[in-house]
């Protein structure tokens, strides 16, 4: 019987250059769920991509004097180099700027306005620009963005309206009827009494205030909304409302979107209703993952303390390979819940693991072979004592991977395998193959038990494949075995018929001295930290231990690389918790900044309000206290540490530049 494909998505993941081993997550289980589907024989699309339009790119290309493209583009190629270093084993990567996703998207916005879902009104709400996302007052938490807690500014404009409230009673009905449409069961509570119960609001679904975006075919001062720009990607990269509809046909619905849980509301509320308004079916399956969490909080480089982890997934793969990445992030989170990140967890978990119980099974038994039979696996001899024991856990190890893989738990599959390599282990420890190689007659014996862990071996390696596919191939391939073939051969004990040439293989993961390392690691995190935010660094520090006057000359062209502009103060308050601080809402141009000044003691937030400032705009934003700040208000400052605001000294535009 021909299998049905199967179709995986990654969301599509900002452009922001800043990856780290979180940003791994999604896409390294997706490649290991892709890869064992295959290893299924099931036929396999497995899509993954960049989320590329939005105010957030717009303004940082703004801001370094490039367009959107150049700014994004070695991004592209920076996050493609990852995926490479890491084996992910896509089917197609999409860019919200390929011309075929920019064609789809126009035409769902067509058939969207032409069947009265989507409609013209004034729009007033709350924009979070970190998240691109609009809330409603009710929603705000504090007044800030309820996910990021980062403060939002009120817009309003003649927009475009999705009806989303018209699908609430359907999606309420998908809920009800087919629980395993979003999973893990939790996230269902968290759509259903936080979105669906207080009443789903038609969704604002343009702008004109951003033009880096898909404009819209019926009215082209109006661009997509990103995030249906983006959700759009799951059927625009098959062909959807294209001439070609081949893939579209062959693999929607999806099976699986991944993602984390702070994307679930795009995916399991905004998503739904869009097909069902486009009169196509919905994917089967929406999983929402927890976090890699620092000290408690979603793993980001710019959250990182004074003492930073290595989260740099290059660095990461350099050091110790693909495979112990990949293996770290597939085992040790528990999938659906948030897990905490390391170095020490780390190495821990690829000492322990890989090169402890995997590594030394592997290098114990092919060396066993090599020594007392030549390097030529010995035939299978009889069972006795607890062979029959490791056989039948062997044996049925394919079914309860399998059965692992169906509910999506990535990491119980793998414990399954390692179960069986630790027992394996322990098998070597009761049969003590050396003792018997004393024995001329206890040859037979020997025969058996080595084979009996080759076989097993075998078996582990094929499995690991989806998992850990370059330790896979060097396993099998040290037994002679092929490293392209499915899963056929592990539902039973005997594959390997003896006399295959065995190669002793060299320590597939070195054991580290975890204390050595973990300062290597250290030093490595903080050369990262320096490179990222060396434009964070205060220069009069590191030049000159502080004295102003003794920085050294610089040229004209390192000036030009501050680019300062005119801002208006429109709101501002206190920091919370800080004597020092203020908050400010700068606008600049059309753009607003949240900006934060060491200016406390000096003004009120009353007298900042509606004052003209000047501001560093190309600043690399960075948090104080907890409040993001996205430039720098210039202040001039006297002996005794008094500061004031410098100001233009005739009225001028608000983003009028300063040379
Ligand atoms: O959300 N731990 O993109 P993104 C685990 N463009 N996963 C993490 C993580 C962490 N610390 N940090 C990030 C977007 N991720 C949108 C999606 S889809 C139509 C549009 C995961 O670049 C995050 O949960 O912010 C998400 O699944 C993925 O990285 C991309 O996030």
């Amino acid at each position: 019987m021909e299998k049905k494909p199967y179709y995986i998505t990654t969301p599509i993941y900002y452009p922001s250059g800043n990856w780290h081993i979180g940003h791994c997550y999604t896409t390294v289980i997706c490649d290991a769920l892709a890869r064992f589907h295959r290893m299924l024989g099931e036929e396999v699309f497995f899509l993954t991509g960049t989320d590329e339009h939005g105010q957030k790119v717009e303004r940082e290309a703004k801001n370094r004097g490039v367009t959107p493209m150049q700014f994004i583009d070695p991004l592209i190629a920076e996050m493609k180099d990852m995926w490479k270093l890491l084996d992910i084993s896509y089917s197609r990567f999409i860019r919200t700027t390929d011309p075929d996703h920019v064609a789809a998207v126009q035409n769902i916005y067509r058939r969207l306005y032409e069947s009265g879902d989507i409609y013209k009104a004034e729009y007033s709400g709350w924009y979070c620009t970190p998240c691109e996302s609009f809330w409603t007052e009710s929603q705000l938490v504090g007044g800030k963005c309820p996910d990021c807690g980062r403060p939002v500014v009120e817009q309003k404009e003649e927009s475009y309206f999705f009806r989303l409230s018209k699908y609430a009673p359907a999606l309420m009905k998908l809920y009800r009827e087919k629980p395993s449409f979003l999973q893990p069961a939790s996230r269902i509570n968290e759509m259903v009494n936080n979105f669906l119960k207080p009443g789903l609001q038609d969704l604002c679904v343009s702008r004109t205030t951003v033009k880096w975006g898909i404009p819209l075919p019926f009215d082209p001062d109006h661009c997509a909304y990103v995030w249906i720009d983006a959700l759009s990607n799951y059927i625009s990269a098959l062909g959807y409302a294209s001439a070609d509809e081949g893939l579209y046909r062959k693999f929607w619905p999806a099976d699986l979107h991944m993602v984390g849980k702070e994307i679930v509301r795009f995916h399991a509320i905004v998503w739904p209703a869009i097909l069902m308004a486009l009169g196509e079916p919905l994917p089967e399956q929406i999983y929402g993952h927890g976090w890699l969490l620092i000290g408690g909080e979603k793993l980001s480089k710019s959250k990182q303390n004074a003492k930073p982890e290595l989260t740099d997934p290059y660095e990461l793969v350099k050091r110790y390979g693909c495979d112990a990445v990949r293996y770290f992030l597939l085992r040790e989170i528990p999938f659906g819940s948030d897990g905490e990140y390391t170095g020490e967890r780390f190495l821990n978990r690829i000492n322990a693991d890989l090169a402890n119980d995997l590594g030394n099974l592997v290098s114990r038994t092919t060396a066993m072979i090599g020594q007392y039979f030549g390097g030529i696996l010995p035939a299978r001899g009889e069972a006795e004592g607890t062979d029959g024991e490791l056989i039948a856990l062997a044996e049925g190890l394919f079914g309860r991977v399998q059965r692992a893989m169906d509910a999506l738990n990535v990491p119980a599959a793998l414990a399954e395998i390692f179960g069986v390599v630790s027992r394996a282990n322990k098998y070597i420890d009761e049969t003590v193959p050396w003792i018997l190689a004393k024995d001329e007659s206890k040859r037979p014996r020997l025969g058996a038990v080595l084979y009996h862990l080759a076989e097993t071996i075998r078996i582990c390696a094929v499995l690991l494949k989806p998992f850990l596919p370059r330790a896979s191939a060097r396993i099998l391939e040290s037994f002679s075995q092929k490293t392209d073939e499915g899963f056929e051969s592990v539902s039973s004990f005997g594959g390997l018929k003896g006399g295959e040439e065995t190669k002793k293989l060299p320590p597939l993961f070195p054991r580290m001295d975890i204390a050595k390392e973990l300062a290597q690691m250290q030093k490595l995190a903080e050369a990262d930290r320096g490179k990222k935010s060396g434009a964070e660094q205060p220069a009069a520090e590191s030049a000159s231990g502080g004295r102003q006057d003794a920085l050294p000359e610089i040229g004209i062209e390192d000036f030009a690389k501050v680019q300062i502009r005119v801002g208006e103060v429109v709101a501002c308050e206190r920091v919370k918790k800080s004597e020092k601080l203020l908050h400010e809402t700068v606008k600049v141009g059309d753009e607003l900044r949240s900006v934060v000044s060491g200016i406390a003691k000096f003004y009120t937030p009353e007298e900042m309000i509606g004052k003209k400032v000047l501001l560093v705009v190309n600043l690399k934003p960075a948090k104080l206290c907890g409040v993001l700040s996205e430039g720098m208000i210039l202040c001039a400052e006297d002996g005794a540490g008094n500061l004031v605001l410098l100001s233009p000294e005739k009225p001028i535009e608000s983003g009028a530049s300063v040379r």
